[in-house]
């Protein structure tokens, strides 16, 4: 992993190595963070946040939904965060906003804990390997279901959410797979340890609805919105497992892996990437580094800031 210099840590910009928390972080213990996964991208106008705003409206939102009251407005977040990138000389790389429960008292109620919060940039380069973009990813149904809206709340991006992806992840990894497939509680695609997926069959494209206890993917809507503009007919339904086997063509999408094609499910031959695949992945890429003007207002210039 390629450090930064700085990370901006409860108002403060601190170095590497400092930025810590204590033992007993609530957080550690009990998983009460919820986070962000952003990126930014070189352009000719400079580094550019992709739809900033998006990611951090969709923080606030996961840390209502756990009872957290944000620390600081979406202008300060998206202010600080344009000043770490410049802080640190970065072109383009992933941002994680994390805020949790801090230091404080022990035990399940965590109310009287501090709401603390931090920013951390580093490079990234594609998250399911260059190979994968290009090519295509092996991937597998996970045993493990996705979290149901009965126990939790799919929608929230909460870190202690996470394990339910961490356990799929470890699975599939150790069968010798790229990716796995969660299925939900009713057992129908819901999506990857990380990404939203689309199946695309006979030039239509699929994707599962909310109701399959997805996570709103802000990737998820701008691929939606471009496929559309494309003359695409995008479709959001339940989708059976075994319609992912019987795809033209599958991709994924996320902030990590941007849009990432699946070239086989369970051993089931999809095949390399499609033409829907290739034509969406390349406007999504246009978009992504401001070579498309008519998304171009998906993207928040890093503005530098005097001091830096
Ligand atoms: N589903 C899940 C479970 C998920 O974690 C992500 C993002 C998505 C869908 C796609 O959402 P969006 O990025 O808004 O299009 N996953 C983040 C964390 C990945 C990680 O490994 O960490 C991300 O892609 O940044």
């Amino acid at each position: 992993m390629n450090t930064a210099d700085l990370i901006w840590m409860n108002g403060e910009f601190v170095a590497w190595e400092d930025a810590k928390v204590h033992v007993l972080t609530h957080a550690l213990h009990y998983g009460t963070g919820v986070f962000e996964g952003i990126r930014c991208y070189e352009t000719e106008q400079g580094p550019a946040i992709f739809r900033h705003p998006e990611h951090l409206d969709r923080l606030r939102r996961s840390a209502e939904l756990y009872h957290m009251d944000m620390p600081y407005t979406r202008d300060e977040l998206r202010e600080v965060t344009h000043e770490l990138i410049a802080r640190n000389g970065l072109r383009s790389c992933y941002i994680r906003p994390v805020v949790y429960r801090g230091y404080g008292p022990m035990g399940l109620d965590p109310l009287a804990n501090p709401v603390e919060c931090f920013i951390a940039v580093w490079e990234w380069g594609a998250y399911l390997g260059e190979e994968g973009k290009a090519n295509g990813v092996r991937a597998k149904t996970s045993s493990w279901r996705r979290i149901s809206p009965e126990s939790l709340m799919p929608q929230a991006k909460a870190c202690g959410q996470y394990l339910n992806s961490v356990l799929a992840k470890i699975e599939v990894s150790k069968a010798g797979y790229d990716e796995a497939i969660l299925l939900d509680h009713k057992g129908v695609v819901c999506e990857g340890t990380g990404e939203n997926i689309f199946v695309v069959r006979d030039g239509e494209i699929v994707t599962p609805p909310y109701s399959a206890s997805i996570l709103d993917g802000i990737n998820r809507r701008s691929i939606i919105e471009i496929a559309r503009d494309l003359g695409y007919r995008v479709v959001e339904r339940d989708v059976a497992r075994e319609e992912l086997a019987l795809a033209d063509e599958v991709f994924l999408s996320g902030t990590a892996a941007e849009l990432t094609p699946v070239r086989e499910i369970d051993d089931l031959e999809i095949g390399p990437p499609g033409e829907i695949t290739r034509q969406v992945q390349k406007v999504f890429d246009d978009a992504l580094h401001g070579r498309a003007e008519r998304y171009r207002e998906w993207l928040d210039p890093v503005q530098v800031p005097s001091k830096a």
